[in-house]
Protein backbone atom coordinates (compact mmCIF):
# COMPACT_ATOMS: atom_id res chain seq x y z
CA UNK A 1 0.00 0.00 0.00
CA UNK A 2 1.48 3.33 -0.94
CA UNK A 3 1.20 6.20 1.36
CA UNK A 4 1.85 9.54 0.66
CA UNK A 5 2.92 12.16 3.19
CA UNK A 6 1.51 15.26 3.23
CA UNK A 7 2.60 16.93 6.43
CA UNK A 8 5.46 15.18 7.89
CA UNK A 9 6.56 11.63 7.82
CA UNK A 10 5.53 10.94 11.16
CA UNK A 11 2.49 11.37 10.84
CA UNK A 12 1.57 9.60 8.17
CA UNK A 13 0.13 5.96 8.25
CA UNK A 14 -0.60 3.06 6.24
CA UNK A 15 -4.55 2.30 6.35
CA UNK A 16 -3.95 -1.37 7.89
CA UNK A 17 -1.91 0.55 10.80
CA UNK A 18 -4.33 2.40 11.24
CA UNK A 19 -6.69 0.09 11.83
CA UNK A 20 -8.99 1.51 9.02
CA UNK A 21 -9.65 -1.87 7.57
CA UNK A 22 -11.16 -3.27 10.59
CA UNK A 23 -13.68 0.01 10.57
CA UNK A 24 -16.82 -1.47 11.67
CA UNK A 25 -19.85 -0.15 9.10
CA UNK A 26 -22.16 2.10 10.15
CA UNK A 27 -25.34 2.93 8.80
CA UNK A 28 -29.42 1.29 8.27
CA UNK A 29 -28.88 -2.12 7.01
CA UNK A 30 -30.53 -1.18 3.36
CA UNK A 31 -29.51 2.35 3.29
CA UNK A 32 -26.47 3.80 2.38
CA UNK A 33 -23.73 2.44 4.94
CA UNK A 34 -19.69 4.16 5.12
CA UNK A 35 -16.68 3.94 7.05
CA UNK A 36 -16.66 6.10 9.94
CA UNK A 37 -13.55 8.31 10.71
CA UNK A 38 -12.99 8.46 6.79
CA UNK A 39 -14.00 11.26 3.95
CA UNK A 40 -13.48 11.55 0.63
CA UNK A 41 -11.94 14.96 -0.66
CA UNK A 42 -11.07 16.65 -3.23
CA UNK A 43 -9.27 19.86 -3.28
CA UNK A 44 -9.48 22.22 -5.71
CA UNK A 45 -6.24 22.78 -8.29
CA UNK A 46 -5.74 25.88 -7.23
CA UNK A 47 -5.87 25.43 -3.14
CA UNK A 48 -2.41 25.90 -2.00
CA UNK A 49 -0.17 23.73 0.15
CA UNK A 50 -0.77 25.42 2.87
CA UNK A 51 -4.37 26.11 2.96
CA UNK A 52 -4.26 22.29 2.33
CA UNK A 53 -2.33 21.63 5.76
CA UNK A 54 -4.60 24.08 7.41
CA UNK A 55 -8.17 22.40 6.35
CA UNK A 56 -6.38 19.10 6.98
CA UNK A 57 -5.50 19.65 10.49
CA UNK A 58 -8.89 20.96 11.18
CA UNK A 59 -10.31 18.12 10.60
CA UNK A 60 -8.16 16.33 13.25
CA UNK A 61 -6.10 14.10 10.37
CA UNK A 62 -3.44 12.58 10.62
CA UNK A 63 -3.48 10.75 7.38
CA UNK A 64 -4.27 11.77 4.06
CA UNK A 65 -3.92 8.85 1.03
CA UNK A 66 -4.18 9.97 -2.70
CA UNK A 67 -6.68 7.60 -4.34
CA UNK A 68 -6.25 8.66 -8.08
CA UNK A 69 -3.55 6.34 -9.88
CA UNK A 70 -0.38 8.39 -10.71
CA UNK A 71 -0.17 7.23 -14.01
CA UNK A 72 -3.58 8.70 -14.72
CA UNK A 73 -3.44 12.22 -13.02
CA UNK A 74 0.27 13.50 -13.20
CA UNK A 75 -0.18 16.82 -11.92
CA UNK A 76 -3.14 16.36 -9.79
CA UNK A 77 -2.83 12.79 -7.79
CA UNK A 78 -2.56 14.49 -4.48
CA UNK A 79 -5.66 16.33 -4.90
CA UNK A 80 -8.35 13.22 -4.71
CA UNK A 81 -7.29 12.17 -0.90
CA UNK A 82 -9.13 9.37 1.26
CA UNK A 83 -8.51 11.94 4.92
CA UNK A 84 -9.14 10.14 8.33
CA UNK A 85 -11.00 12.89 10.80
CA UNK A 86 -11.95 13.06 14.11
CA UNK A 87 -15.09 14.67 13.62
CA UNK A 88 -18.20 13.27 12.51
CA UNK A 89 -18.91 11.86 8.68
CA UNK A 90 -21.81 13.49 7.58
CA UNK A 91 -21.45 17.04 9.67
CA UNK A 92 -17.94 17.75 7.96
CA UNK A 93 -18.81 16.73 4.74
CA UNK A 94 -21.55 19.35 5.18
CA UNK A 95 -19.63 21.78 6.46
CA UNK A 96 -16.80 21.53 3.62
CA UNK A 97 -19.25 21.68 0.87
CA UNK A 98 -19.30 25.37 1.61
CA UNK A 99 -15.71 25.61 1.67
CA UNK A 100 -14.23 27.44 -1.02
CA UNK A 101 -10.54 25.22 -1.29
CA UNK A 102 -12.49 22.16 -1.78
CA UNK A 103 -14.22 20.91 -4.87
CA UNK A 104 -15.95 18.23 -3.57
CA UNK A 105 -15.92 16.01 0.26
CA UNK A 106 -17.61 12.85 0.47
CA UNK A 107 -18.04 9.52 3.14
CA UNK A 108 -15.70 6.58 2.12
CA UNK A 109 -19.35 4.32 1.13
CA UNK A 110 -19.82 0.99 1.47
CA UNK A 111 -20.83 -1.01 -0.90
CA UNK A 112 -21.99 -4.91 -1.02
CA UNK A 113 -23.21 -6.88 -3.75
CA UNK A 114 -27.44 -6.69 -3.63
CA UNK A 115 -28.90 -9.90 -4.37
CA UNK A 116 -32.21 -9.30 -5.38
CA UNK A 117 -34.32 -11.93 -6.37
CA UNK A 118 -34.94 -12.62 -10.72
CA UNK A 119 -37.38 -15.12 -10.07
CA UNK A 120 -40.45 -14.31 -11.93
CA UNK A 121 -42.98 -14.84 -9.68
CA UNK A 122 -41.10 -12.13 -7.24
CA UNK A 123 -40.28 -10.26 -10.58
CA UNK A 124 -44.31 -10.15 -11.02
CA UNK A 125 -45.95 -9.09 -7.92
CA UNK A 126 -47.30 -12.20 -6.50
CA UNK A 127 -44.87 -13.76 -4.25
CA UNK A 128 -46.14 -11.75 -1.47
CA UNK A 129 -44.64 -13.26 1.36
CA UNK A 130 -41.11 -12.74 0.71
CA UNK A 131 -41.51 -8.81 0.82
CA UNK A 132 -41.42 -6.08 3.08
CA UNK A 133 -41.94 -2.64 3.35
CA UNK A 134 -39.07 -1.32 1.80
CA UNK A 135 -37.89 -4.51 -0.27
CA UNK A 136 -36.60 -4.13 -4.12
CA UNK A 137 -39.26 -3.91 -6.64
CA UNK A 138 -42.45 -5.07 -5.15
CA UNK A 139 -43.18 -4.16 -1.02
CA UNK A 140 -45.68 -5.43 0.77
CA UNK A 141 -45.10 -4.80 4.70
CA UNK A 142 -47.52 -7.70 6.01
CA UNK A 143 -44.72 -10.37 4.27
CA UNK A 144 -41.58 -11.81 5.88
CA UNK A 145 -39.35 -9.03 4.91
CA UNK A 146 -37.12 -11.97 3.37
CA UNK A 147 -36.41 -9.95 0.61
CA UNK A 148 -34.48 -7.06 2.66
CA UNK A 149 -32.34 -10.25 4.00
CA UNK A 150 -31.44 -11.17 0.64
CA UNK A 151 -30.89 -7.73 -0.24
CA UNK A 152 -27.35 -7.81 2.31
CA UNK A 153 -26.28 -11.31 1.17
CA UNK A 154 -27.73 -13.40 3.79
CA UNK A 155 -29.35 -16.29 1.85
CA UNK A 156 -28.33 -18.68 3.75
CA UNK A 157 -26.26 -22.01 3.87
CA UNK A 158 -25.84 -25.34 2.45
CA UNK A 159 -24.54 -26.79 5.83
CA UNK A 160 -28.21 -25.90 7.50
CA UNK A 161 -31.19 -28.82 7.36
CA UNK A 162 -34.60 -28.43 8.07
CA UNK A 163 -36.91 -31.68 7.82
CA UNK A 164 -39.85 -31.61 6.24
CA UNK A 165 -42.45 -33.93 8.11
CA UNK A 166 -45.20 -33.78 5.25
CA UNK A 167 -46.18 -35.59 2.18
CA UNK A 168 -43.24 -36.51 -0.21
CA UNK A 169 -41.76 -33.49 -2.13
CA UNK A 170 -40.93 -33.53 -5.92
CA UNK A 171 -37.46 -32.83 -5.27
CA UNK A 172 -36.06 -32.85 -8.92
CA UNK A 173 -38.64 -30.03 -9.23
CA UNK A 174 -36.26 -27.05 -10.90
CA UNK A 175 -36.71 -24.68 -8.15
CA UNK A 176 -35.81 -27.17 -5.67
CA UNK A 177 -33.49 -29.61 -6.52
CA UNK A 178 -30.13 -27.67 -5.84
CA UNK A 179 -31.41 -27.55 -2.27
CA UNK A 180 -32.62 -30.68 -1.56
CA UNK A 181 -30.77 -33.55 0.44
CA UNK A 182 -28.70 -36.78 -1.18
CA UNK A 183 -27.43 -38.93 1.55
CA UNK A 184 -23.72 -39.45 1.54
CA UNK A 185 -24.29 -42.03 4.27
CA UNK A 186 -26.79 -44.45 2.34
CA UNK A 187 -25.88 -44.80 -1.08
CA UNK A 188 -29.21 -46.75 -3.66
CA UNK A 189 -27.00 -50.17 -3.67
CA UNK A 190 -29.78 -52.50 -2.10
CA UNK A 191 -27.87 -51.84 1.37
CA UNK A 192 -28.49 -49.66 4.67
CA UNK A 193 -25.10 -48.80 4.60
CA UNK A 194 -25.78 -46.29 7.70
CA UNK A 195 -27.85 -49.10 9.60
CA UNK A 196 -30.26 -46.29 10.44
CA UNK A 197 -33.03 -49.05 9.91
CA UNK A 198 -34.07 -47.52 6.43
CA UNK A 199 -32.29 -48.94 3.03
CA UNK A 200 -31.15 -46.24 0.77
CA UNK A 201 -32.96 -43.81 1.96
CA UNK A 202 -30.83 -41.25 -0.12
CA UNK A 203 -33.94 -38.67 -0.60
CA UNK A 204 -35.69 -39.26 3.08
CA UNK A 205 -38.08 -41.69 3.72
CA UNK A 206 -41.80 -42.60 2.83
CA UNK A 207 -43.40 -43.68 6.33
CA UNK A 208 -46.59 -43.87 4.42
CA UNK A 209 -45.57 -46.64 1.73
CA UNK A 210 -42.47 -48.18 4.12
CA UNK A 211 -40.21 -47.41 0.92
CA UNK A 212 -37.84 -44.42 -0.33
CA UNK A 213 -39.62 -43.26 -2.84
CA UNK A 214 -40.21 -39.74 -1.17
CA UNK A 215 -42.09 -38.61 -4.55
CA UNK A 216 -44.51 -40.77 -5.52
CA UNK A 217 -46.61 -37.95 -8.11
CA UNK A 218 -48.45 -35.30 -8.24
CA UNK A 219 -50.84 -36.22 -5.06
CA UNK A 220 -47.19 -34.99 -3.40
CA UNK A 221 -48.38 -31.62 -3.99
CA UNK A 222 -48.53 -30.86 -0.66
CA UNK A 223 -45.10 -31.03 0.77
CA UNK A 224 -43.81 -29.71 -2.46
CA UNK A 225 -45.28 -26.53 -1.95
CA UNK A 226 -44.28 -26.29 1.26
CA UNK A 227 -40.62 -27.00 0.41
CA UNK A 228 -40.67 -24.16 -2.41
CA UNK A 229 -41.15 -21.67 0.70
CA UNK A 230 -39.15 -22.75 2.79
CA UNK A 231 -36.01 -23.21 0.07
CA UNK A 232 -36.98 -22.55 -3.15
CA UNK A 233 -33.71 -21.96 -5.00
CA UNK A 234 -33.73 -17.98 -5.03
CA UNK A 235 -31.51 -15.68 -8.16
CA UNK A 236 -31.71 -19.02 -10.68
CA UNK A 237 -34.17 -16.60 -12.79
CA UNK A 238 -37.11 -18.71 -12.43
CA UNK A 239 -40.12 -19.43 -10.17
CA UNK A 240 -40.27 -19.02 -6.76
CA UNK A 241 -37.38 -17.93 -4.14
CA UNK A 242 -38.20 -19.94 -0.77
CA UNK A 243 -37.32 -17.53 2.47
CA UNK A 244 -33.79 -19.08 2.65
CA UNK A 245 -32.18 -19.45 -0.74
CA UNK A 246 -29.64 -21.96 0.49
CA UNK A 247 -30.47 -25.25 2.07
CA UNK A 248 -30.89 -28.54 2.31
CA UNK A 249 -34.12 -30.26 2.79
CA UNK A 250 -34.97 -33.76 4.04
CA UNK A 251 -37.87 -35.50 3.56
CA UNK A 252 -40.08 -37.51 5.99
CA UNK A 253 -42.89 -38.87 4.42
CA UNK A 254 -45.68 -39.61 6.22
CA UNK A 255 -48.82 -38.41 4.97
CA UNK A 256 -50.45 -40.10 1.68
CA UNK A 257 -53.44 -39.95 0.02
CA UNK A 258 -55.59 -40.08 3.30
CA UNK A 259 -53.44 -38.88 5.35
CA UNK A 260 -51.13 -40.04 8.13
CA UNK A 261 -51.07 -41.77 11.21
CA UNK A 262 -49.51 -40.86 14.81
CA UNK A 263 -47.23 -43.94 14.59
CA UNK A 264 -45.91 -42.80 10.88
CA UNK A 265 -45.16 -39.20 12.36
CA UNK A 266 -43.14 -40.54 15.02
CA UNK A 267 -41.14 -42.47 13.17
CA UNK A 268 -40.93 -39.48 10.83
CA UNK A 269 -39.89 -37.24 13.59
CA UNK A 270 -37.55 -39.78 15.06
CA UNK A 271 -35.99 -40.38 11.51
CA UNK A 272 -35.07 -36.79 11.44
CA UNK A 273 -33.82 -36.76 14.68
CA UNK A 274 -31.62 -39.81 14.27
CA UNK A 275 -29.92 -38.13 11.36
CA UNK A 276 -29.02 -35.08 13.24
CA UNK A 277 -27.81 -37.76 16.62
CA UNK A 278 -26.14 -40.48 13.75
CA UNK A 279 -24.08 -38.08 11.67
CA UNK A 280 -23.96 -34.36 13.15
CA UNK A 281 -26.29 -32.83 10.50
CA UNK A 282 -26.80 -29.48 11.22
CA UNK A 283 -30.82 -29.85 11.48
CA UNK A 284 -32.09 -27.04 12.97
CA UNK A 285 -35.86 -27.14 12.62
CA UNK A 286 -38.55 -29.71 11.10
CA UNK A 287 -41.43 -28.07 9.18
CA UNK A 288 -45.02 -29.63 9.98
CA UNK A 289 -47.91 -28.22 8.36
CA UNK A 290 -50.17 -31.09 9.16
CA UNK A 291 -52.86 -31.36 12.07
CA UNK A 292 -55.69 -33.12 13.48
CA UNK A 293 -56.30 -35.76 16.66
CA UNK A 294 -56.12 -35.63 19.88
CA UNK A 295 -53.44 -35.23 22.25
CA UNK A 296 -50.69 -38.34 22.14
CA UNK A 297 -48.05 -38.37 24.96
CA UNK A 298 -46.31 -40.96 22.31
CA UNK A 299 -46.43 -38.19 19.44
CA UNK A 300 -45.26 -35.82 22.37
CA UNK A 301 -42.35 -37.98 23.63
CA UNK A 302 -41.09 -37.99 20.22
CA UNK A 303 -41.22 -34.20 19.91
CA UNK A 304 -39.41 -33.97 23.23
CA UNK A 305 -36.76 -36.20 21.84
CA UNK A 306 -36.32 -33.90 18.85
CA UNK A 307 -36.14 -30.81 21.50
CA UNK A 308 -33.65 -32.64 23.05
CA UNK A 309 -31.73 -32.88 20.13
CA UNK A 310 -31.62 -29.21 19.40
CA UNK A 311 -34.18 -29.62 16.62
CA UNK A 312 -37.19 -26.56 16.51
CA UNK A 313 -40.66 -28.21 16.03
CA UNK A 314 -42.08 -26.02 13.74
CA UNK A 315 -45.96 -26.60 13.19
CA UNK A 316 -49.45 -24.76 11.71
CA UNK A 317 -51.61 -23.85 14.11
CA UNK A 318 -54.62 -25.15 12.37
CA UNK A 319 -57.56 -24.22 9.75
CA UNK A 320 -60.61 -24.22 11.82
CA UNK A 321 -60.67 -20.42 12.32
CA UNK A 322 -60.58 -21.43 16.20
CA UNK A 323 -59.05 -20.25 19.23
CA UNK A 324 -56.49 -23.01 20.70
CA UNK A 325 -56.06 -21.66 24.04
CA UNK A 326 -59.80 -23.18 24.43
CA UNK A 327 -59.73 -25.97 21.60
CA UNK A 328 -56.29 -27.97 21.37
CA UNK A 329 -54.73 -28.07 18.18
CA UNK A 330 -52.16 -30.55 17.66
CA UNK A 331 -49.38 -30.97 17.35
CA UNK A 332 -49.13 -27.41 17.03
CA UNK A 333 -50.61 -27.21 21.22
CA UNK A 334 -47.89 -29.48 22.80
CA UNK A 335 -46.31 -27.78 25.44
CA UNK A 336 -42.90 -28.21 24.72
CA UNK A 337 -39.78 -25.93 24.12
CA UNK A 338 -39.22 -26.14 20.75
CA UNK A 339 -42.67 -26.27 19.46
CA UNK A 340 -43.31 -22.90 17.25
CA UNK A 341 -47.06 -22.54 16.23
CA UNK A 342 -47.61 -20.59 13.51
CA UNK A 343 -50.69 -18.78 12.44
CA UNK A 344 -51.38 -16.95 8.91
CA UNK A 345 -51.85 -13.62 7.57
CA UNK A 346 -52.94 -12.61 4.41
CA UNK A 347 -51.45 -9.67 2.14
CA UNK A 348 -53.36 -6.93 3.57
CA UNK A 349 -52.12 -8.00 7.35
CA UNK A 350 -55.56 -9.41 8.93
CA UNK A 351 -55.98 -13.01 10.38
CA UNK A 352 -56.75 -15.20 7.83
CA UNK A 353 -60.50 -16.52 8.17
CA UNK A 354 -59.69 -19.94 8.37
CA UNK A 355 -56.36 -19.48 10.89
CA UNK A 356 -56.31 -20.56 14.02
CA UNK A 357 -54.82 -18.02 17.13
CA UNK A 358 -54.24 -18.06 20.34
CA UNK A 359 -52.97 -15.45 23.22
CA UNK A 360 -50.95 -18.34 24.81
CA UNK A 361 -50.85 -21.19 22.08
CA UNK A 362 -50.20 -19.76 19.13
CA UNK A 363 -46.76 -17.85 18.73
CA UNK A 364 -46.59 -15.66 15.60
CA UNK A 365 -48.56 -15.33 12.40
CA UNK A 366 -46.69 -15.46 9.31
CA UNK A 367 -47.83 -14.88 5.28
CA UNK A 368 -50.66 -17.75 4.60
CA UNK A 369 -53.07 -16.54 1.87
CA UNK A 370 -52.43 -16.71 -2.02
CA UNK A 371 -48.76 -17.95 -1.63
CA UNK A 372 -47.19 -19.05 -4.49
CA UNK A 373 -44.79 -22.30 -4.24
CA UNK A 374 -43.49 -25.05 -6.21
CA UNK A 375 -45.76 -28.06 -7.25
CA UNK A 376 -45.75 -31.33 -9.18
CA UNK A 377 -46.99 -30.96 -12.87
CA UNK A 378 -47.51 -34.10 -14.78
CA UNK A 379 -43.86 -34.54 -15.65
CA UNK A 380 -43.45 -30.98 -15.49
CA UNK A 381 -40.58 -29.56 -13.34
CA UNK A 382 -41.24 -26.36 -12.73
CA UNK A 383 -45.11 -26.10 -12.10
CA UNK A 384 -46.31 -23.62 -9.50
CA UNK A 385 -49.30 -22.64 -7.85
CA UNK A 386 -50.83 -20.64 -4.85
CA UNK A 387 -52.23 -22.52 -1.98
CA UNK A 388 -53.46 -20.98 1.30
CA UNK A 389 -53.45 -22.32 5.26
CA UNK A 390 -51.17 -22.23 7.68
CA UNK A 391 -49.68 -24.62 6.37
CA UNK A 392 -47.92 -21.90 4.22
CA UNK A 393 -47.29 -19.64 6.93
CA UNK A 394 -45.40 -22.56 8.29
CA UNK A 395 -42.97 -23.05 5.92
CA UNK A 396 -42.03 -19.11 6.59
CA UNK A 397 -40.71 -19.70 9.89
CA UNK A 398 -38.98 -22.45 8.82
CA UNK A 399 -36.84 -21.26 6.22
CA UNK A 400 -36.31 -18.37 8.70
CA UNK A 401 -34.77 -20.61 11.07
CA UNK A 402 -32.39 -21.85 8.71
CA UNK A 403 -31.73 -18.18 7.54
CA UNK A 404 -30.78 -17.61 11.46
CA UNK A 405 -29.30 -20.57 11.99
CA UNK A 406 -26.70 -19.90 9.05
CA UNK A 407 -25.97 -16.40 10.00
CA UNK A 408 -25.87 -17.72 13.97
CA UNK A 409 -24.05 -20.91 13.86
CA UNK A 410 -23.83 -21.45 16.98
CA UNK A 411 -26.93 -20.37 18.30
CA UNK A 412 -28.66 -22.89 19.94
CA UNK A 413 -32.53 -24.02 19.39
CA UNK A 414 -33.82 -21.90 22.13
CA UNK A 415 -31.66 -18.67 20.86
CA UNK A 416 -33.16 -19.36 17.25
CA UNK A 417 -36.66 -19.93 18.75
CA UNK A 418 -35.90 -16.83 20.84
CA UNK A 419 -34.78 -14.58 17.92
CA UNK A 420 -37.69 -15.49 15.06
CA UNK A 421 -40.33 -14.47 18.38
CA UNK A 422 -38.16 -11.39 19.55
CA UNK A 423 -38.08 -10.24 16.26
CA UNK A 424 -41.44 -10.33 15.22
CA UNK A 425 -43.38 -6.98 14.14
CA UNK A 426 -46.48 -5.80 16.13
CA UNK A 427 -49.47 -6.44 14.07
CA UNK A 428 -52.82 -4.70 14.92
CA UNK A 429 -55.04 -7.45 13.70
CA UNK A 430 -53.07 -10.14 16.05
CA UNK A 431 -52.28 -7.91 18.84
CA UNK A 432 -53.88 -10.19 20.96
CA UNK A 433 -54.38 -13.53 19.28
CA UNK A 434 -50.90 -14.99 19.50
CA UNK A 435 -47.88 -14.83 22.21
CA UNK A 436 -45.65 -12.08 20.04
CA UNK A 437 -48.80 -10.05 18.72
CA UNK A 438 -47.12 -10.03 16.07
CA UNK A 439 -45.93 -11.30 12.51
CA UNK A 440 -42.36 -12.81 11.19
CA UNK A 441 -39.70 -10.28 10.36
CA UNK A 442 -36.79 -11.68 8.77
CA UNK A 443 -35.25 -8.50 7.28
CA UNK A 444 -33.50 -8.12 11.00
CA UNK A 445 -31.46 -11.07 10.82
CA1 LIG B 1 -30.19 -45.91 5.80
CA1 LIG C 1 -27.64 -48.07 0.51
CA1 LIG D 1 -43.07 -43.84 -1.83
CA1 LIG E 1 -36.37 -19.73 -8.26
Amino acid sequence: MQSKTLFSASLVVGLAAMGMAQSKFIGPINGPTFVPGEIIVKFRESTSAKSRLVLTKRLGSMTAIPLAAPSLTATSADNTLLVRISGDVKTTVDDLKANGDIEYAEPNWVYRTQVVSNDTRYTNGTLWGMYGAATPLFKNQFGSNAAAAWNVNKTGSSTVYVGIIDEGVMFNHADLSANFWLNPYDPVDGLDNDGNGYKDDSRGWDFAGNNNSVYDGTSDDHGTHVAGTIGGKGGNGTGVAGVVWNVKMISAKFLGASGGTTANAIKAIDYITDLKVRHGLNIVATNNSWGGGGFSQALSDAINRANNAGILFIAAAGNNGTNNDTTANYPSNYNLPNVIAVGALTSTGTRASFSNYGKTQVDLFAPGNGIWSTVPGNGNTSSYASYSGTSMATPHVAGAAALYKSLNPSATAAQVKAALLGQTTPTTSVSTLCVTGGRLNVGGF
